[in-house]
């Protein structure tokens, strides 16, 4: 069997050996969306496999973490969507014969090396738009199939892993995750459409839809309430039921043809660029076990579903859910998810309030105590493009973890690192050389460093970008 990823079957056969073979396993993942269905999808295949395990989170794999790991005394720890930017600490506790690691994670890997490591960028795939923490536990999950097994159903979750981690930011999923979907599809529990490429399809009233959308910035209609409303009015369809707005899922494909070729047409009038109109409509992912109307439904929906669990240090929550509950574990993620989103607008207000420093090759700016630090990064994203916040440079925020530390956050974009942005390498240096740790992704990354050491962080950040981009 070659597995949906060929490039992987051979070392994911390899993997699922190990893990067979283990007397016990310790399923250790990260917290936010991706590492969540990481887990889901792992511990769904263990579990169809025979194979006990337990399972648990950490928001970042840092050496105390990995001492603690160790100390749960399993034969064998099977890391997902973290682990390899680590290896270099793992393999030491490898070699002092802690435990086995297996390793199914998609981040830059450390200068180290295990057996059992399953990242697509050991084997030519790019980790950060291909194949995503829940892309490598799927291909882990196909190769644990017990003789006459299908864990294809697993690509919903794959799915959601891969959109949590926006790989799907240029209109659609490509590459390995592509052939993800197809299986997702083939298994019966994923469909994928052409459609209108904004967030709340599932549950938003049209009003809301139009109005929040921030991807595509439409003037008189983005951001504007009073003109999301009246724009809908003047289309001449019936959008209410019973005087309440409908919702985008409610309508019928002709419906949604006119609201669209509407929507393009100010979008040309007032003057957006070609290539933004381009992004109104995208692929769009749907979960077909999901009822109606509901945030699992949409693959963005639940991935935004589960971030908010996961920021609030409640991956038990996020994980259940994955797992099916849709009773207790679904409304405590729904009123996690309304209090996110009241924390994201309080913290994007004060951002376009306070606005940002401009440095010569990065922007930059510090909120203290006053923006959660698991969130500082998505709203440093929120922000780009808002109040003179220029796309042009990376941004970088910083936010009180604790007393002695700062949380690091940076957000680029493909533009930047299609000339060479690597956010990962710039974190990763710069921290270190303040006394802290970091790492990532090329367009988005994080670190840590002690408190005080902003302004050389800053200095040190700004200089590296410039060699990337010089
Ligand atoms: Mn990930």
């Amino acid at each position: 069997m070659d597995g949906p990823i060929p490039e992987l079957a051979e070392r994911a056969a390899a993997c699922a050996d190990c893990l067979r073979e283990a007397d016990s396993v310790l399923l250790a993942s990260h917290i936010d969306a991706d590492g969540l269905t990481s887990a889901a999808v792992a511990a769904s295949a263990l579990e169809r496999a025979g194979i006990p395990f337990d399972a648990v989170f950490s928001k970042q794999l840092d050496e105390a973490e990995i001492a603690s790991i160790a100390a749960c005394d399993h034969e064998t720890v099977l890391f997902t969507d973290f682990g390899s930017g680590q290896l270099d600490v793992i393999a030491e506790h490898e070699d002092a014969g802690a435990f086995t690691p297996v390793v199914a994670d998609h981040h830059r890997p450390a200068d180290a090396e295990t057996e059992h490591h399953l990242n697509p960028l050991l084997f030519g795939l790019d980790g950060a738009t291909e194949l995503s923490g829940a892309g490598a536990s799927y291909a882990l999950a196909r190769a644990l199939e017990p003789e006459g097994g299908d864990n294809r159903d697993l690509a919903a979750l794959a799915v959601v892993g891969a959109v949590g981690d926006m790989q799907n930011s240029d209109g659609g999923l490509t590459g390995a995750n592509e052939r993800i979907v197809e299986e997702g599809i083939e298994a019966g529990v994923l469909e994928s459409a052409r459609d209108l490429a904004l967030y709340g399809r599932q549950t938003r009233p049209l009003p809301k839809l139009l109005e929040y959308a921030s991807d595509v910035r439409i003037p008189g209609v983005s951001n504007d309430e009073a003109g999301s409303i009246a724009f809908l009015a003047d289309l001449d369809l019936d959008l209410k039921e019973g005087g309440e707005w409908r919702r985008w899922v409610d309508l019928a494909a002709d419906e949604r043809r006119t609201v669209v070729s509407a929507l393009v047409k100010r979008a040309v009038s007032s003057g957006v660029p070609a290539g933004r109109i381009d992004s109104l409509v995208g692929t769009t992912y749907t979960l077909t076990d999901e009822r109606e109307g509901t945030e699992l439904r949409d693959v963005s929906e639940f991935s935004t579903l589960l971030n908010a669990t996961a920021r609030y240090d409640r991956a038990d929550v996020g994980l259940a859910v994955c797992l099916g509950d849709r009773a207790d574990a679904l409304e405590s993620a729904r009123r996690l998810l309304r209090n996110h989103r009241r924390n994201l607008s309080e913290g994007l207000r004060w951002v376009k309030n306070e606005g940002v420093t401009v440095e010569e090759h990065v922007q930059w700016f510090d909120a203290g105590a006053r923006i959660r630090e698991t969130i500082v990064g998505i709203i440093a994203g929120m922000a780009v493009g808002a109040n003179g916040i220029s796309p042009r440079l990376p941004i970088i925020a910083f936010a009180e973890k604790s007393d002695e530390e700062v949380k690091v956050s940076a957000r680029g974009s493909h533009v930047l690192t299609r000339r060479g942005l690597d956010l990962s390498a710039v974190m990763r240096e710069a921290s270190r050389a303040v006394g802290g740790d970091g790492g990532g992704h090329d367009v988005a990354a994080g670190a840590t460093i002690p408190r005080g050491k902003q302004r050389a962080f800053v200095e040190h950040a700004d200089r590296i970008v410039g060699e990337q981009l010089g």
